[in-house]
This record gives structure tokens, C-alpha cells and sequence, in this order.
């Protein structure tokens, strides 16, 4: 009985891997070339004593003890075994170990669910700490700034927000960490938004308005453009071929200093060059709020950048003294602090590459302008160069104009006005004349006053000059925009001069 030894040597293995399954266990040997060696069976366990096959499968039948074997019609060897019915609950178990497992795996999959939230918690939170930061920075400042800053931060806030939704909507249990983080979110919001409004000084709105009114302006221009009668075709920028100012536009308030409300004194203006007079940086230098002392200033290549507070170059010297700041060739010039000197500083690398002494001049508050102090020596950029304006007690305080040569800071010419200095509120140069302006009242300045290098006559003017704040800390020309950059109690101000289109 070949396939029933065979059946009798397979068994042990194969009870040992069927524990506990009550189903008949089949094994099947090819004992010829016949390769199926399946069998299909619809025994039911345990509930039939009859061990053998059906007719179709009655050959050599052999029963031994529980289990059967023979060989069917192909001469595969076969057997089965029924095990008995025990009142061990196997089913039951496979079934509890089934779930189990199922539950194992769901577990595994909500922990690690948990464990990415607390990661992402742990990320948003730093992510809030630093927004806390910055929101402090702003609160401590008093710098205005700008829509673009605003709208960075509040799009971060929004999007904690709704982060914050998801996460509580997921983590179902103990949400302290989030109910705080979302508490700190909805403060923050509020923390902004209060920024915004106490950002009293409105330079967006002025800033959106000028846009508004420009916009109009231009669509005006174009609309009447064919019907506009012949006007004299403007000067060439930088060009003297005129006789002289006129009129002065109304002020365009480009913003804020860089440094803040609190930083009231100070000057600002772009870099001329006659090389390059349609380029030039941008430079702002506020002075500190002693009203006295130059340390820190700041370049933009662009207007554009000045106007987002972006791309700042910052520089510091110590010290220039007063706001009588010019800059011209990429150099800046400044008086120093403390002293009747005058200082180069290379914009490049901001070395003060040359100190020269202003030949009597007087200094420290001696005779400064009109409610600004520390002026006593202020430099002046015009088509021609370079000039600086101050006193001497020689002068008994009246303005004296001095053509410097650039390079060497060596004083070239001179000219005496009888202008007294104290009583001017500032002063600048257009093609080698001097004008000065005095305070009309809290709105207005006058250019009241004129002196004329090229012919050494003087005399009185009356345009008036519109300003936003009180007091002009300084004015600054630019020969090719012919602009003046004027620093009014820390706004920075544009106006563009009209020329009378005769020349003298
Ligand atoms: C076993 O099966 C055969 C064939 O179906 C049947 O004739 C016989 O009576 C059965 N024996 C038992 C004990 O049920
Ligand atoms: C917080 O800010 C620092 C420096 O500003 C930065 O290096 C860090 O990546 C920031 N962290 C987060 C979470 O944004
Ligand atoms: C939110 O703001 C309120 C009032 O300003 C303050 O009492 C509270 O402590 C703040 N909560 C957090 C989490 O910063
Ligand atoms: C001078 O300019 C102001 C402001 O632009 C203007 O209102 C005024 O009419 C001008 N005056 C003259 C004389 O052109
Ligand atoms: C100004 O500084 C720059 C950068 O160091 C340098 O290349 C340049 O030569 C300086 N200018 C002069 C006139 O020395
Ligand atoms: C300024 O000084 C330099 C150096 O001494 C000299 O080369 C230049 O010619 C001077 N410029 C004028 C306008 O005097
Ligand atoms: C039908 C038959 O032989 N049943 C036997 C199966 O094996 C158990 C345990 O070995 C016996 O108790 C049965 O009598």
C-alpha cells in the first residue's frame, strides 16, 4: 500500500500546520505523471462518520484510525483526516485573533495620525513665536510700515487659522494645546489689525490717494493731449538755461523715515552725477533724536525700494553733526561731529576718505537756521557742484556761500550775502543760486530770499512753499529732476521747482 504509507509519513507535518483547523485536511501526492494534484471536497467537519471518498473516487480505500487515504482514478495518492470535535473554541480564537489584529493596525495608524499632529503643533507653534517676534518688533517701533508688511503677516494668520480648524476637528480628546495655540492666533489678529489703524500717520492712504490722483491726472493729459496749446518744450535736466525759480509745486509726501516718528531731524535726497545724472542712489539720513548727531544712514538703488522700506543699504559713521548732509558723485558729505569739518564718505564702502576744515566757519549751534539746530554748515549740490552754506563771525551770522572743490574739500571761491543765517529756515542752490526760505506759518514756507553766485546780486522772492509738518529740517536739489528733497519733522517730501523759461 504505497499512497497510504505515503499518507501515514506526510501527517505529522501536516496536523502541525493546520492547528486547530477543523477543515478536512487533503493531501494529495502525484504518484503518476498527473500533474493536478487538487482535489476538491464538500466535507463538512465533523458532522459525517463516512471517511471515505464518494463511488467516483473508490479505488484502494484504507481506513486508519481517523484518517483515510487512497488513490484516485490518475493514481495521485490522497487522504484526509477529520479531526475530532474538541471544546477548545478554535474558531472563536481565530476570530479574536483576527480582530485584534485589525485593531492593532487601526491603533497603529491613529498614533501615528497623533504623532503628526503633535509635530505639526510643535512646528506651528515656532512658527508662532516668531510671528510674536516680529509683531513685537513693529509694536515697539514706531516705524510705519508698509501694506506689503501687513499683508505678509496676515496671510501667515489666516493660514494658522485654518490649520488650527483642521487640527481640532481631528484630534478628537485633550485639544489644550490647540484651544491655546488657536486663542493666541485670534490675538493676533486683533494685535495686527490694531497695527494697521494706529499706523496714524496715513502715509498708504496719502500714498494710494497721490496714486489715485496721478492715475486721473495722466488719463486727463491723454484725454485733452491734441487740443493743449504750444508750451515752451521743457529744459534739458541738469541744463542753466533759464532765469531762475518761479514756482514750487505742492509737496508729494513720499513717506516716513526709515527710523520713525521720534526721528524729526535729519535730511534725504538722491545722489547727482553729472557722469550719470539719471542714476543715483537714494540716500535718507535722519539724524538721532538729539537733533544733533548723524550715525546711521541708508541707500536704495531705487525709488521704488525706498517707498516698500526694501533693499536698504544701512550704514553707520561716527559721527556727522546736523542735517546739512549732501551727497554728489557717490560721495556723501556731512559736517562732523563737534568739529568745523567737513567730511567725504565713499558710499561704496562708507569711509570717510577726506577731512579738510572749513576756513572760519562757525559751528556747534553757533548760527544755525531758524528752529533747526546744529546746521551751522550746510552742503549743497547743484548743476555746478558742490557748495557749502554757513556763517562766520566775521559775517556776524549773515550766510556766506562757498564753491568747494569736491575732490579735496578745498574752498574755491566765496561769496557774502546779507542774509542773516538764524532767521532763514533753510536753504539750497539752483545753478549757482542761493534760496532761502523762512516760516510763513505751520503750513507754509515762503522762498523769500535769493543770492546770485554768478552775479552777486540778491534780493526778495514770495512763492510760497506748501509743508505737511511744522518745521523744514533741510532741503536738498536734484539738478536732473530738478526736484527738491525736503525732510519735514521726519516725512520725506517732494516738490518740483517751475523755472522761468527766460533766461536772464
Ligand atoms: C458512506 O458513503 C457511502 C456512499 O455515499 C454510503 O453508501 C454509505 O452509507 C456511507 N456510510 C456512512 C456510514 O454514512
Ligand atoms: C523663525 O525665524 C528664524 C529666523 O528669523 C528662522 O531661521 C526659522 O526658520 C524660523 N522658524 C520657523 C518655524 O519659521
Ligand atoms: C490674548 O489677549 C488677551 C487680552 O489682550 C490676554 O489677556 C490673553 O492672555 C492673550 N492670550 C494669549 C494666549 O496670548
Ligand atoms: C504756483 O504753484 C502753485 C501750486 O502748484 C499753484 O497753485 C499756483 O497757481 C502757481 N503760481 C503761479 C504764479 O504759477
Ligand atoms: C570708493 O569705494 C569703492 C569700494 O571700496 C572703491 O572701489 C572706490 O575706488 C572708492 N572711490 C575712490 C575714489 O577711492
Ligand atoms: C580739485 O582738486 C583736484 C585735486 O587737487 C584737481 O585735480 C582738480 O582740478 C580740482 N578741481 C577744481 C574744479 O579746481
Ligand atoms: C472513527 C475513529 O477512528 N475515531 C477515532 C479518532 O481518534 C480519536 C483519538 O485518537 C479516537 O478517540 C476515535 O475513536
Amino acid at each position: 500500500m504505497t499512497s497510504g504509507l505515503l499518507c501515514l509519513l506526510a501527517l505529522p507535518c501536516l496536523l502541525g500546520q493546520a492547528t486547530g483547523d477543523l477543515e478536512p485536511l487533503i493531501l494529495s501526492t502525484p504518484s503518476s505523471s498527473f500533474p493536478d494534484p487538487v482535489l476538491s471536497s464538500s466535507f463538512i467537519p465533523g458532522s459525517s462518520s463516512n471517511n471515505s471518498f464518494g463511488p467516483s473516487a473508490g479505488s484502494v480505500t484504507q481506513s486508519l484510525s481517523n484518517f483515510t487515504g487512497f488513490e484516485d482514478d490518475h493514481g495521485t495518492c490522497q487522504c484526509s483526516v477529520i479531526l475530532p470535535d474538541t471544546t477548545f473554541p478554535v474558531q472563536r480564537v481565530e476570530h479574536l485573533e483576527v480582530t485584534a489584529h485589525i485593531l492593532s493596525q487601526k491603533f497603529e495608524k491613529e498614533l501615528s495620525k497623533v504623532r503628526e499632529y503633535v509635530q505639526l503643533i510643535s512646528v506651528y507653534e515656532k512658527k508662532l513665536f516668531n510671528l510674536t517676534v516680529r509683531v513685537e518688533i513693529m509694536e515697539k517701533d514706531t516705524i510705519s510700515y508698509t501694506e506689503l508688511d501687513f499683508e505678509l503677516i496676515k496671510i501667515e494668520v489666516k493660514e494658522m487659522e485654518k490649520l488650527i480648524t483642521q487640527l481640532k476637528g481631528s484630534v478628537v480628546g485633550s485639544t489644550t494645546i490647540v484651544d491655546q495655540l488657536e486663542v493666541e492666533i485670534r490675538n493676533m489678529t486683533l494685535l495686527v489689525e490694531k497695527l494697521e489703524t494706529l499706523d496714524k500717520n496715513n502715509v498708504l492712504a496719502i500714498r494710494r490717494e497721490i496714486l489715485a490722483l496721478k492715475t486721473r491726472l495722466k488719463e486727463c493729459e491723454a484725454s485733452k493731449g491734441e487740443n493743449v496749446p504750444v508750451t515752451p518744450p521743457p529744459l534739458a535736466p541738469g541744463s542753466c538755461g533759464h532765469g531762475g525759480v518761479v514756482n514750487i509745486s505742492k509737496p508729494a509726501v513720499v513717506q516716513l523715515n526709515w527710523r520713525g516718528f521720534a526721528y524729526k531731524y535729519g535730511a534725504w535726497g538722491r545722489d547727482y552725477s553729472p557722469q550719470h545724472p539719471e542714476g543715483g542712489l537714494y540716500w535718507v539720513a535722519p539724524l538721532n533724536t538729539d537733533g544733533r548727531t548723524l550715525e546711521y544712514y541708508r541707500l536704495h538703488n531705487t525709488l521704488d525700494d525706498l517707498l516698500l522700506y526694501i533693499n536698504a543699504q544701512d550704514h553707520r559713521i561716527t559721527y556727522g553733526q546736523g542735517g546739512g548732509t549732501a551727497v554728489y558723485n557717490n560721495y556723501m558729505y556731512v559736517n562732523w561731529y563737534n568739529t568745523g569739518n567737513i567730511a567725504k564718505i565713499n558710499l561704496s564702502n562708507n569711509r570717510a576718505e577726506v577731512t579738510q576744515t572749513l576756513p572760519n566757519a562757525a559751528y556747534n549751534n553757533r548760527f544755525s537756521y531758524a528752529n533747526v539746530g546744529w546746521q551751522d554748515i550746510d552742503l549743497a549740490v547743484d548743476e555746478n557742484g558742490l557748495w557749502v552754506i554757513y556763517s562766520t563771525e566775521a559775517s556776524t551770522g549773515n550766510m556766506v556761500i562757498s564753491k568747494l572743490n569736491d575732490t579735496t574739500l578745498v574752498v574755491l571761491n566765496t561769496w557774502y550775502t546779507k542774509q542773516y543765517k538764524p532767521s532763514v529756515s533753510n536753504a539750497f542752490m539752483v545753478c549757482g543760486v542761493l534760496y532761502a526760505t523762512h516760516i510763513v506759518n505751520t503750513k507754509e514756507e515762503e522762498i523769500f530770499y535769493y543770492y546770485d553766485t554768478n552775479s552777486g546780486k540778491e534780493g526778495r522772492l514770495d512763492i510760497t512753499m506748501h509743508k505737511m509738518q511744522e518745521r523744514v529740517q533741510s532741503i536738498n536739489y536734484h539738478p536732473f529732476e530738478q526736484k527738491l528733497f525736503v525732510y519735514n519733522d521726519g516725512y520725506l517730501l517732494n516738490y518740483d521747482l517751475t523755472f522761468n523759461q527766460e533766461p536772464k
